[in-house]
């Protein structure tokens, strides 16, 4: 099945249609790459105003997820709708292995997914440790209107799931299984940087009104203790929204994003008057002083951050090689390989 086909059995036949290749722009990813390569965007690069709505999102798959929340947004959809309905095509696909349908398991086997929501004024919806469901994203917009809450867990996860009619189902594809029996031979549980390569999904747009957005989807990290919770759906560590300045998402190892609250920190960085681009440096750049004043081990750790704010200008930084980010605004999608600090 291509994934045109794919999005036909989300009921996404309509936006399928334009994930062939050039289908978003026309007038050529080069003017897009080179404004979105430049390490250090100047503040009067082209705002909101100029490229209307936009969306950036972690990994490559995220051409995919940007394509379609931009073309959400074009046929009046908000930020917040249009965010949602881009990462729910990641969960949907089973071939995508650390993220909803399909995501590797536990230690146990078990399934357990992250996932955060987050809006231009603030309000906020988690999940962590959820089994079952494959649109965690939804869950947690539901958290976010439906409840006093902001973050259920676990069962209780579950639980409200089930209560508000999300379909509830195994998770573990055959594959996920196949490599969580490969793994158990040896156990080692040992974090290896960009292994999972297409990885979690963190996602931001941008409307047409200015409304931010973001959303962050994950199954972790793989083979993880079971009840883990990383970054992923952490507010302030794996997303952060402000409404009056940019949003920012991250990826890579979760334990060293929350310890840093690593998206909150990049947002600070913009608000405080960086570039998108130089807030996801300073942040990572800080990061990994931070590494060297704990004098742990940390050479198996990946972070990466992405940013927008609200002129469009866009940013990614990671620590090591490897991290890649999709931006699509009316000019085109595009992969970009981020920037890093460390060979
Ligand atoms: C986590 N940050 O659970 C997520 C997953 C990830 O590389 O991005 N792993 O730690």
């Amino acid at each position: 099945m291509n994934r045109s086909d794919f999005l036909k059995t989300l009921g996404l036949g309509a936006l399928g249609s334009l994930i062939g290749p050039g289908a978003a722009g026309g007038r050529g990813a080069g003017a897009l790459g080179a404004r979105n390569q430049q390490p250090v965007a100047s503040n009067g690069a082209a705002g909101a105003g100029a490229l209307g709505a936009m969306s950036i999102g972690t990994w490559p798959f995220a051409e995919h997820t940007t394509r379609a929340a931009l073309e959400a947004m074009r046929k009046g959809s908000s930020a917040l709708d249009a965010v949602e309905l881009g990462v729910k095509i990641c969960e949907a696909d089973p071939r995508e292995r650390s993220v909803g349908l399909g995501g590797r398991p536990d230690r146990d086997g078990r399934v357990t997914l992250d996932a955060c929501i987050m809006d231009h004024l603030g309000n906020i919806g988690a999940v962590a440790a959820c089994e079952q469901v494959v649109h965690v994203s939804s869950l947690a917009r539901a958290v976010m209107e439906r409840t006093p809450h902001v973050m259920l867990v676990g069962d209780g996860a579950t639980q409200f799931a089930r209560e508000q009619g999300f379909p509830l189902q195994n998770l573990l594809v055959p594959e996920s299984e196949a490599e969580w029996k490969k793994w158990l031979e040896k156990a080692e549980y040992k974090p290896i940087p960009n292994i999972e390569n297409h990885d979690t999904i963190g996602q931001l747009t941008l409307d047409a009104e200015g409304r931010l957005a973001g959303c962050c989807t994950t199954s972790g990290m793989a083979f993880k203790m079971h009840g883990r919770v990383g970054d992923s759906p952490i507010i302030g560590a794996g997303l952060y929204v402000d409404g009056e300045v940019g949003a920012a998402t991250a990826t890579g190892h979760g334990e060293e994003v929350v310890r840093t609250v690593g998206s909150f920190r990049v947002v600070a960085a913009m608000k405080a008057g960086k570039s998108p681009q130089q807030a996801c440096e300073s942040a990572v750049r800080e990061i990994h002083q931070l590494f060297l004043r704990r004098g742990k081990p940390w050479a198996d750790t990946q972070i990466g951050f992405i940013a927008m704010d609200l002129k469009g200008q866009v940013g990614g930084f990671a620590l090591r090689p490897g991290f890649s980010y999709a931006v699509a605004t009316a000019k085109g999608v595009e992969v970009l390989p981020a920037p890093f600090l460390l060979a």
